[in-house]
């Protein structure tokens, strides 16, 4: 086997984000830039000498490039064999089913989720642990650390390797097996889930589905899931190829860039019941009733509640969780299941020591991640299944069930704020004035709203024992409403100021008072609180979801 050592030199700003390293592929597709990162992980590993590693992405551009680079620097670092996605193709949730049903060391995904594509996008990695999720921040930091200090990196001189047909090849002394990607991922499902019953509701000629595919990775997996295993109609998915830049879209499934979706369902003459979309890496998700989105927060509530209908749920949840900015509402379920409700830090990275103990089975973010124990990722199909289960279960429409989750349990009207492509100075100096006004904040009345508590988000982990500090800030206003504020860990340019919005309303006769104008005094008091508009300059968010 012929090792080739390359000197190089760290490169500046490779510190991974709320879900690994994410930069414009201008950035990655520099010489050495790619190469130091993964070395950077590989000189973190120990053990990994003929053991298998699992690889690959959403698809999007610089994925094949990135892939065969990869391939022949695992070869270097010792890996035995090497699971490679046919044509270079996972989702993360697949990565994460086959990291833990194959017993893999770890693996490398490769995907900047919702970013945009192409030449000019963005592009990502990340590296997840033999449990199938995310390592964790002390690993992701030593990364950084490595990535500061290296000089050297090493790779095995071989052709590339053909990622269009399964199979098996030898690189160097590596084997490279090419998988068809969603077989595991939908065994897995199979296995959740009672296909029978979400068959029959798919038949139902009352009953019609789109899923939005938004020409991202999940495509593959909708289809044979979908439309092959549980019979739905051919052209139930849409946009379902993978494109390497999306189809010049943004794979976000939010009612901004889901917006023909939502215009879709809320179009009486379109005869769709029930609609759904993922996004680029195929973890997040989004579910769309008859003119009626569902807040992502109020899924996983939902999701929570209805436990019973699902096989692999049906005896019990033994926890749930929630990132710090997503809304209470799961807290109100677990109350009554009397089952711990854990709040962690964005990012699906704080779920897994959790998941890993068998303390929490159902697990979601307020930006329609939504997962379960079953992987160590968040799951978009997953989530989609589980509405189509209950769906058949109850025999009900997701308005509904959700309206009458609200009536049962109150409602946690909620919505999430982004300011997009804030100069990082000015996201920096709002946040340091922020900063400086907690401390006087508890007890103070804004707007006729009593501040409970004020204060930076800090988490220490349950199970390990580490601690995550200024993970968001946060406003307590008595009654259950709430603010969070916190700066985007994903984005490649600029800053995003993502500002969180909740209030709390048991009273049901004002259940559908529209959520931007029962929100509208929060967001006076979140002006007020952080001076957003004189500050940045804007008067308005550039998405609300
Ligand atoms: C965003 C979301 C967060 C999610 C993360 C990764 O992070 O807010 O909830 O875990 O994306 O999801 P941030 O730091 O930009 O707020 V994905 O689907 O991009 O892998
Ligand atoms: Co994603």
């Amino acid at each position: 086997m012929n090792v080739v050592s390359v000197s190089t030199q760290p490169i500046d700003g490779q510190k991974p984000g709320t879900s690994g390293l994410r930069k414009k592929v201008k950035v990655f597709s520099q010489p050495g830039y790619l190469e130091n990162f993964v070395q950077s992980i590989f000189d973190n590993l120990s053990g990994q000498q003929g053991k298998t590693l699992v690889l690959g992405g959403d698809g999007r551009y610089f994925n094949d490039t990135a892939i065969q680079i990869i391939l022949r620097m695992a070869a270097a670092a010792g890996f035995g064999r090497v699971l490679v996605g046919q044509n270079g193709i996972l989702s993360t949730p697949a990565a994460s089913a086959v990291i833990r049903k194959q017993a893999a060391f770890g693996g490398i995904i490769l995907s900047a989720s919702h970013n945009p594509g192409g030449p000019d996008g963005d592009f990502g990695i990340k590296y997840n642990l033999a449990n199938g999720g995310p390592a964790n921040e002390t690993f992701t930091e030593a990364v950084y650390q490595r990535s500061r200090s290296i000089s050297v990196y090493k790779y095995v001189d071989a052709p590339d390797i053909d990622l269009g047909v399964p199979g098996e090849t030898l690189l160097g002394d590596m084997k490279v097996q090419v998988i068809d990607p969603v077989a595991d991922y939908a065994a897995l499902q199979e296995s959740l889930f009672d296909f029978n019953k979400i068959a029959e509701l798919l038949a139902r000629p009352e009953f019609r589905m789109r899923f939005d595919a938004m020409h991202a990775v999940t495509g593959p997996y909708a289809k044979a899931i979908l439309e092959g295993r549980l019979g739905a109609p051919a052209g139930t998915v849409v946009n379902g190829d993978p494109l390497p830049d999306f189809g010049g879209g943004h794979p976000d499934p939010n009612p901004v860039y889901a917006a023909d979706l939502v215009a879709a369902l809320a179009d009486p003459h379109s005869g769709l019941s029930f609609g759904a979309a993922s996004d680029g890496d195929g973890d997040r998700n989004m579910i769309v009733g008859r003119d009626f989105i569902v807040s992502p927060s109020d899924s996983l509530a939902v999701l929570a509640a209805n436990y019973q209908y699902i096989p692999a749920y049906s005896g019990g949840l033994a926890g749930v969780a929630r990132s710090m900015p997503t809304s209470c509402a799961v807290d109100r379920v677990a109350q009554s299941l009397g089952i711990p409700c854990f709040e962690t830090p964005t990012g699906w990275k704080f779920f897994g020591s959790l998941l890993d103990a068998g303390q929490l089975t159902l697990c979601g973010e307020e930006s329609a991640g939504t997962g379960s124990n079953h992987v160590r990722e968040k799951d978009g199909l997953w989530a989609v299944l589980f509405w189509l289960n209950i769906l058949a279960a109850r025999n009900e429409t997701a308005p509904q069930i959700v309206r009458e989750h609200w009536r049962k349990f109150g409602r946690n009207v909620y919505s999430r704020h982004d300011y997009e492509g804030i100069e990082t100075a000015k996201a920096d100096r709002l946040f340091a004035e922020l900063r400086g006004k907690l401390p006087g904040l508890a007890g103070t009345e804004i707007s006729g709203m009593r501040v409970e508590l004020a204060d930076d988000f800090a988490y220490t982990d349950p199970v390990d024992g580490s601690r995550s500090e200024k993970q968001g800030v946060r406003v307590l206003l008595q009654g259950g409403s709430r603010v969070v504020f916190r700066l985007s860990g994903t984005g490649t340019e600029g800053a995003t100021l993502r500002v969180y919005l909740e209030r709390y309303v048991a009273d049901a006769a004002l259940h559908e008072v529209p959520t931007q104008e029962a929100l509208a005094p929060l967001v006076a008091l979140a002006e007020k609180i952080a001076n957003i508009a004189t500050i940045t300059g804007r008067d308005a968010p550039d998405v609300i979801s």
